[in-house]
């Protein structure tokens, strides 16, 4: 079993500014600066634990590159690329007014569409059985012809149609867990009935205006967009039946080549960004799932290519424990935190609803 693992110290160098969480600073408005809720640290935390844990011993670290034009082009509109590549030299935003950048911060982003790239080639080149990249910015939301939601390029829909160029993959899953809705992969693979994008998030999170479980995909791609907006409160016995009911079934009516994770932690249980509660154990099991689902379906080929989650004390355990399911650790790093046991972490009455709303449409695949 071997795991490949992107990380580059430029993730970390991304500037998102001063905000006060999303709001920008501004004294006449009363907000003071502080720091955007997506700024370094989360991320650069689940590498430093990583590297402290001694799990880096066990993976193969592969080199991101910049994704080039061409490939970013597989996805973006010509406008979308100049508007980055004029703000680059100044900083600016990537285009909803909520996805600030610094200098160089499109060098930047390429750099983390790039390794997600890179991962999914060393997976499908047989480099590696599996593979988690660690990048920043993230890029679920960002839509061809803008950024959004801190996403400034869409690191796994140009990742999934660069590998369709250069590898035989006929159809890839992607399994969004984000605890928002992956809306810039559905609108990139809306009428595609080769990618399969399934998204589990909290309800109306973010965007407000989608997500719903009646967007399923149109003309050729109808049925190969599958959303699943779960109830805030949200934890692990609903995390885990949703996963038992909907996406494994998906993923076995679909019989994807490669299945990519949309790996965001913000349905932790300490997230400020979202209300749900998902622990390390409840993400380890989720991998669990879907790499035995894989092993069965494609040879185990799955890449996690990392979103969200923003509680920077918890979220390197949540990875952490995807990480080592993904590189077959069998005595897993305990925790420190003790959230397994909040009250309701077990299957609820309109979770079950919302559930069983999704896994009524997964014959359609
Ligand atoms: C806009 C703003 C946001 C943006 C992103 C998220 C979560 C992202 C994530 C939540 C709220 C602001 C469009 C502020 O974690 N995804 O996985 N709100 N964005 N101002 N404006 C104009
Ligand atoms: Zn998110």
């Amino acid at each position: 079993m071997s795991t490949g693992y992107v990380y580059h110290e430029l993730y970390g160098w991304h500037d998102t500014g001063t905000h006060a969480s999303l709001a920008p600073a501004d004294p006449r408005r009363g907000i003071q600066p502080y720091r955007h809720l997506e700024n370094p640290e989360a991320k650069r935390r689940v590498h430093e634990l990583v590297v402290a844990t001694g799990l880096i011993d066990r993976l193969t670290r592969l080199a991101p590159r910049p994704a080039t034009d061409e490939e970013i082009l597989l996805v973006h509109t010509p406008g979308h690329l100049a508007r980055l590549t004029e703000a680059n030299d100044t900083g600016g935003d990537g285009g909803d007014g909520g996805t600030p950048f610094g200098r160089g911060g499109l060098d930047i982003a390429r750099l983390a569409t790039g390794g997600a790239i890179r991962a999914v080639e060393a997976v499908l080149g047989g480099e590696v059985d599996n593979a988690y990249a660690l990048v920043r910015p993230p890029g679920h939301h960002a839509v061809p012809d803008s950024g959004m939601g801190f996403c400034m390029l869409a690191n796994i829909a140009i990742a999934v149609r660069a590998a369709r160029r250069t590898h035989d993959v006929a159809r890839v899953a992607v399994v969004d867990v984000d605890v928002h809705h992956g809306n810039g992969t559905q609108t990139v693979f809306w009428e595609d009935p080769d990618v399969l994008a399934l998204s589990l998030h909290q309800d109306r999170m973010f965007p407000s205006n989608s997500g719903f479980v009646t967007e399923r995909g149109a003309g050729a791609g109808f049925g190969y967009t599958l959303n699943l907006p779960l109830p805030p409160g949200t934890g692990n016995g609903g995390y885990l039946e949703a996963v038992r009911r909907v996406v494994l079934p998906a993923l076995h009516r679909f019989r994807p080549d490669l299945i990519v994770i949309a790996a965001g932690f913000d349905a932790n249980a300490l997230d400020p960004l979202g209300r749900m509660m998902v622990t390390p154990r409840g993400y380890r099991e989720i991998a669990r799932m879907v790499l035995d689902a894989a092993a069965g379906l494609c040879d185990g080929r799955v890449v996690c290519v990392h979103e969200g989650g923003y509680a920077a004390a918890y979220v390197p355990f949540c990875a952490n424990a995807v990480i080592e399911v993904l590189a077959g650790v069998t005595e897993p790093f305990r925790e420190p935190f003790s959230f397994d046991t909040l009250g309701q972490q077990e299957l609820q009455p309109h979770q079950d609803a919302a559930i069983k709303a999704a896994e009524v449409l997964v014959g359609d695949i």
